[in-house]
This record gives C-alpha cells, structure tokens and sequence, in this order.
C-alpha cells in the first residue's frame, strides 16, 4: 500500500494537475481565447489519487475521433472539430514541422530527420481535409503532403488542459507529501524483479511518495547492483558503482564512521547530484543506526509558509560543498548550490544539503553570512519536528529506495556486534534512467499510453 499521509498542503497542486487530466479526457479541449469555466469536469479528491486517472485519460482518448478540419489562414493555424463538440488549434508551422512521413521522419529512430534549415516557419496550409480512415490530410505549398492521426494530434492539442494533462502522463510530478504518520510503501524485492506490474508499482510509489521499502533480498553483496540492472545502469560516483556504509578506519567521508549523521541529502558536492538511493541492509547494528527521513519538499512548503524571508535566503543564496579524497580515484569536488532548488516557476524540485561537506568557503557577502545561518537553523529545526520525520529501522534484506532529490535522512548513532560490524551497500541512480523504465513498464503493463 502506498497511501500514505496526505498533507493538506499538497491538495491543491494536486487538484490542479488531476483536474486537468479529467477534463482531457472528457474531450474539453478548447481553443485558446475561448472562455472555459475554470474546471467544468473537476471531480472529487478522492477520485483523483492514482495513476488509474491516466489510464482512464488513455483510455476515453481512443474515442476521439474528427468531425471536421479548416485551415484558418489569418491565424494561421488548422482548426480540428473533434466528434464531441470540443476544437483544438494546431499552427500550421509546427504541423510541417511535425510531418510524421518518411521524408521527415526516421521511423526506426522514432525521431525528426526533417532539418530545421529545410522548415520554412511561414508556410502556409494549400488544402486540409478528413480522410475516410478519420485521418487529418495537409497540402502544402511545396507540393509535400502530411497525414495526421486524429488520437496523435488529440494527445497534442495546445489547449492549457491537454497540455498540463500530457506534462503529468510524461513526468509524474504529482506528489504526495508526508510527514511522521507516513505509511511506507512496501514491495517484494524479488517480485519487483520478475513482475512488471510490481516494477511499476514500485516506480510508482518511488515518484509519487519518494520513498519505498523492498523486502526479502538476501543478506549479501549485489542486490542494489542487481536492482539497478533490473531499471538501467547504476549512477557512477567518485565512491564507486556501489559503495559500502561501514565504520572504517581513516574514513574517507562522514558517512563511514558509527556517529550520528544530521539530516542530509547526498553528494550535493556534485553539481549533478544522484536522483534516487537505494540503501540495502546487509548486517545490523547491535544498538541504534535507525534511518531518519523526512519530506524536503513538504517542509520546504512548511517553511515558506510559517518563515517566508528564511525560505526566500535558502532559495537564493548558492552555498558551496566540497569534497576532497581517494575512494575509486582521487577527487577534489567543488560545488554552488541553492538550498532549495525551485523552477522557473517557484516550485521546488530538488534540496541540497549535507553538513559534512557544506565548505568553510562561503561566497557571500558579510552581512548575508548570519541570515543565512538562521534561515538553515529554522528549515532543520522545522524538518527535525518529530512530527515530520518518520523512523524506520533497517534490517538485514532490507532495502530502502527514495528520492535523493526529495528526501534529507540521517542514521543515529549506532553499535555494532563485536563479530559483525554494521553494513549497508548503496547505489545510485538518476531520475532519467528511472523514469524511462517507468514509462515502459507502464505500456507494457497498461497498454501503450
Ligand atoms: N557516500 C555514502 O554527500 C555525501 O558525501 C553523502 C556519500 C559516501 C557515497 C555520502
Ligand atoms: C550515507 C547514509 C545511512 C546509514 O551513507 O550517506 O546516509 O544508515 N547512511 O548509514
Ligand atoms: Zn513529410
Ligand atoms: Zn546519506
């Protein structure tokens, strides 16, 4: 199960986006301009959790169908009228540019081999038409002809709905926040290997919550190399394909003693930072080594609400990270780094911090320097809420998979069996090889989508 604790918070991003997808679906796709009332088809919250909204887009989508096509060539722009009643405008440029014939396109590469050099961005439309087979035919003016499927330009019509819906079936930025009543998201480790329809529900859940327990991996060396095997490849780091969380003597990072770490997310001293961890259990300690998590991104909306100006410091200032040492090579890492990092449109989307390897050199001026100290202090006290953080204890076979982006942890300090030191084995990955095997996954067991 993944339901999890649902912050109120999170409601309205997620009204936003699912809403969207419901109107999609619903065929509501207008022509800019026109006046849309606001969510005409906006369900319930509880009908929007899950990717089951997906599907169903999908699946109402196939009945589209077009009832009718005109050039508009003031506009310049192809009106399609969809059998329903709903229009989508599709500029005429971008259709040239988007001709799906072998001319244009290299079927085997799936890709454009039309050249930018060869699109004449003022072109005009010479006739449009709806084949017998429900296609959208073009005459252009340079004696080229296209031909259009109605569910292909359906999926991408311009219209602010379509395209919110189509962002959300791509990228999965729908999250669920959490706090310390998270209810984990659990899968079996050897079912997630062999069952696509479990490969995917972790997926799932590792995006939506950003975090899921595997169980039931053997007690050895390998099951976090062979988990990114099962999705990809694993993300190189100068610690090595995988990495081994141990006290050791001389440690190369702080990570590698038996003390207590402070809330943080890894290797920000990479510009690059990993997009998901996977951390498996291979021996317990006799005493302590809990793991610590915490959502950044629902306390860093915590924090701008309850302490905007300290949230304001952390998403401007740029912090360096250093890392400096010999592991798989010898490195010498600088990094800058915002605290919090948001997109060009405010939202976060990814947190950098670890105390361990946040550098002495702080390149700001002076009288930013102790702002910048209070607004760090408020945004870990706040995630160091017990009410924000969930603890968990790892045991041996476990593997813990989260969002490195999201997620800030930490481990209490621990103690080992005389005979049988602690032992954790971890690897990275990106989001971007993560995220395509979701989205296979997702036509293989769904249909294509
Ligand atoms: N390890 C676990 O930012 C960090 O240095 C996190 C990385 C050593 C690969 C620890
Ligand atoms: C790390 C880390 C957690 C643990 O190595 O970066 O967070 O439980 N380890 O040892
Ligand atoms: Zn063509
Ligand atoms: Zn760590």
């Amino acid at each position: 199960m993944w339901m999890s604790t649902f912050s109120r918070l999170a409601l309205p991003a997620l009204q936003r986006s699912t809403s969207a997808t419901a109107c999609w679906a619903l065929g509501a796709c207008r022509r800019p301009g026109r006046a849309a009332s606001p969510l005409p088809c906006c369900p319930t919250s509880m009908q929007l959790r899950g990717q089951q909204t997906l599907g169903s887009a999908s699946l109402l989508l196939a009945q589209h169908s077009v009832r009718n096509v005109r050039a508009l060539d003031e506009e310049r722009m192809v009106e399609v009228e969809w059998e329903d009643g709903g229009h989508s405008l599709y500029p005429f440029t971008w259709l040239r540019d988007n001709c799906q014939c072998p001319l244009c396109t290299l079927d085997s590469a799936r890709a454009r081999k039309l050249l930018m050099l060869d699109l004449d961005v003022h072109t005009g439309v010479d006739a449009v038409e709806v084949t017998n087979d429900n296609k959208v035919s073009i005459a252009w003016p340079d004696q080229h002809a296209s031909v259009f499927d109605a569910e292909w330009l359906k999926k991408r019509c311009f219209s602010a709905a379509a395209r919110q819906a189509l962002k959300e079936e791509l990228f999965l930025n729908e999250r669920h926040y959490w706090d310390s009543k998270l209810r984990i998201p659990t899968a079996d480790y050897q079912e997630v290997l062999h069952d696509d329809k479990a490969a995917l529900d972790w997926l799932s859940d590792l995006r939506r919550v950003g975090i899921v327990h595997l169980k039931g991996a053997a007690a050895e060396q390998g099951v976090v190399a062979r988990l990114a095997e099962r999705l990809g490849y694993v993300r190189m780091t100068f610690y090595g394909p995988t990495w081994q969380v141990q006290d050791k003597a001389m440690a190369n990072n702080v990570a590698y003693t038996s003390g207590k770490l402070g809330l943080h997310t890894d290797y920000p001293a990479l510009h690059f930072a990993p997009g998901v961890q996977l951390l498996h259990c291979i021996t317990d300690a006799e005493e302590g080594g809990e793991s610590e998590m915490v959502d950044g991104f629902h306390t860093a909306e915590l924090l701008q609400r309850e302490d905007p100006e300290a949230y304001r410091t952390l998403t401007s200032v740029q912090v360096d990270f250093t890392d400096t040492g010999t592991d798989y090579c010898d490195f010498m890492l600088q990094s800058k780094k915002r605290i919090i990092e948001v997109d060009a449109e405010g939202r976060v989307v990814r947190i950098n911090f670890n105390n361990c390897t946040r550098d002495s050199v702080l390149d700001l001026p002076v009288h930013q320097v102790q702002p910048f100290y209070k607004a760090l202090r408020t945004y870990l006290d706040l995630m160091n809420r017990p009410e924000n953080m969930f603890t968990f204890k790892m045991t041996p076979g476990d593997v813990l998979t989260f969002d490195n982006w999201r997620l800030l942890h930490t481990r209490r300090p621990f103690r080992s069996r005389p005979d049988s030191p602690r032992h954790l084995e971890g690897a990275y990955m990106d989001w971007d090889e993560v995220m395509s095997r979701l989205r296979i996954l997702r036509s293989s067991v769904h249909g294509n989508m």
